[in-house]
């Protein structure tokens, strides 16, 4: 089967064409395209945040034409990033540009939300981790927005682009999951808890499962792209549900990081675990294909460093990666230690300032340049990842003898390397492109590809064809062992 997998990042977009079936497994790239959020003013003192969504359906469109230059395709699915969505109006217009996750109108609304629906309430029905980002918190804190008041629909941003693709209007269940709107045990939207929350519940779509057909390019779309009748798929339309089908582990005991701007560090389960001590511990049951949960937590992930390149790049500095990590791994060991998800680190600003005040205010010593300040983000990412998949384990009473790193992060081996050490386990590094191939299983399974019937089959595809790396752990374990214990007591006090 051929296959067109959109994946959409929070920094960059990119279509990528797929041959899937009969033990083949090909991707090509066809398109890369920058996602820029912009911020526009409102009022003279005040600001938001934006995706630039038109931009990205136009760079969708584009990379799906050259693709089907290429040959016919089978189908086109879409995942991006969680949470986000457009307001459509009673006429299926977009009001608005979508905000951004990372735009401050949400600051202070969790814990409001906590006050006035109840923290255990809401956990015990989503199951879903407490974040400003998540989209209860954002509907909450548009209520009396005239977009929200004139809105008759809402579309999680993969379900626009796919209804602007054929015209259906639907919630594929694994990206709704993380609204913390649904009843995770159900996997149905949470009306009551929605309607308590003051947000109109008509205004969510019918849900569906990865794996349904959601239509046929149509209208323009389809004149766009060479006048075919091709099938859109729901995939796993979260990023992280995509990415996570296609790890290439053998049974179930593994754990996983999808490690991109965001770190999503955890296990794959049967059922979601909703014990008060997994809400403490603030962990996450998202919704996985297949009727998997994928228990998890958010670590803010290499976000640090994209911002700290980001703001030396704003002064006209421009650092390569390359030699910012082989100078970080010479860098003295453990000098200074982060909380990776402090929430001053989530808006887009300047990390190395932000970074340098935690140093200040905790008693350690600020990172004198560049390299002591990767070095701070990685060890204090690999010490978060030890603690959050150890925290995993125990809370939902599993082992794991292998913790797979898929996504760009992959890529970088220090932090693949220092991760190994800091967990005591092996790491098996890839694929980069995880989430686009997670994607185009699961269509081409819809579409009647052979070989890729289950997730274990998918799985055993991805290992057979797919570059991984392997690292052990192997270098100071004491170190890790003591800095961990240095950061419980800064961090945990
Ligand atoms: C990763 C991801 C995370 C989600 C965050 C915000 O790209 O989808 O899973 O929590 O982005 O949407």
């Amino acid at each position: 089967m051929s296959c067109a997998a959109v994946d959409l990042g929070a920094s960059s977009g990119r279509v990528i064409l797929g041959r899937v079936g009969g033990g083949e497994l090909t991707t090509t790239e066809v398109a890369r395209f920058d996602n820029k959020p912009i911020r526009v003013p409102r009022g003279a003192d005040d600001d938001r945040l934006h995706w630039d969504i038109l931009r990205l359906y136009a760079d969708v469109l584009a990379g799906l034409r050259r693709a089907s230059e290429l040959g016919p395709l089978d189908g086109i699915g879409i995942d991006s990033w969680a949470v986000d969505y457009g307001l459509l109006d009673a006429g299926g217009e977009l009001l608005g540009n979508p905000i951004h996750y990372r735009d401050a109108r949400t600051d202070g609304v969790l814990d409001q939300v906590r006050a006035e629906l109840g923290a255990r309430r809401i956990y015990a029905t989503t199951g879903i981790q407490f974040m400003q980002i998540n989209t209860l918190i954002q509907l909450v804190a548009a209520r009396d927005s005239p977009a929200l008041a004139s809105a008759r629909r809402l579309l999680l941003i993969p379900d626009l682009l796919c209804y602007w693709l054929t015209g259906e209007f639907g919630a594929e269940v694994t990206n709704a999951s993380t609204t913390q709107l649904l009843d995770v045990g159900q996997r149905r939207w949470a009306r009551e808890l929605i309607r308590d929350a003051g947000i109109d519940e008509a205004l969510l779509p019918r849900l569906r499962e990865p794996g349904e057909t959601i239509g046929v390019l149509a209208g323009s779309a389809r004149d766009q792209l060479g006048g075919h009748a091709t099938p859109v798929v729901a995939v796993g339309s979260h990023d992280t549900a995509s990415a996570i089908v296609a790890v290439p582990a053998t049974g179930t005991r593994f754990g996983y990081i999808s490690c991109g701007t965001w770190s999503l560090v955890g296990l794959e389960l049967a059922a979601p675990v909703l014990s008060e001590a997994s809400r403490a511990a603030n962990f996450t049951n998202e919704l996985g294909v297949d009727g998997t949960t994928r228990y998890l937590r958010n670590v803010m992930g290499l976000w640090l460093l994209q911002e700290s390149l980001r703001t030396w790049q704003s002064r006209g500095q421009q650092p390569e990666v390359v030699e910012l990590l082989s100078g970080a791994a010479e860098a003295a060991p453990f000098r200074s230690l982060i909380d990776p998800d402090d929430p001053r680190f989530l808006a887009p600003g300047d990390m190395p300032a932000r970074i340098a005040e935690v140093c200040r205010e905790t008693g350690q010593p600020v990172p004198a340049d560049r390299y002591q300040l990767v070095r701070c983000i990685l060890e204090s990412l690999a010490l978060a990842y030890r603690r959050t998949l150890r925290t995993a384990c125990e809370l939902a009473d599993r082992e794991v003898d292998v913790l797979h790193i898929v996504g760009g992060g992959s890529r970088n081996e220090l932090l693949c390397r220092w991760t190994a050490d800091a967990c005591g386990i092996p790491v098996v590094a890839g694929p980069v492109e995880a989430t686009a191939l997670g994607n185009l299983l699961v269509q081409a399974r819809a579409v009647g590809a052979a070989g890729v019937g289950d997730l274990t089959a998918m799985r055993a595809l991805v290992a057979a064809t797919q570059d991984v790396h392997e690292y052990r752990p192997g270098g100071d374990i004491p170190a890790w062992d003591a800095a961990a214990r240095r950061w419980s007591a800064i961090f945990e006090r």
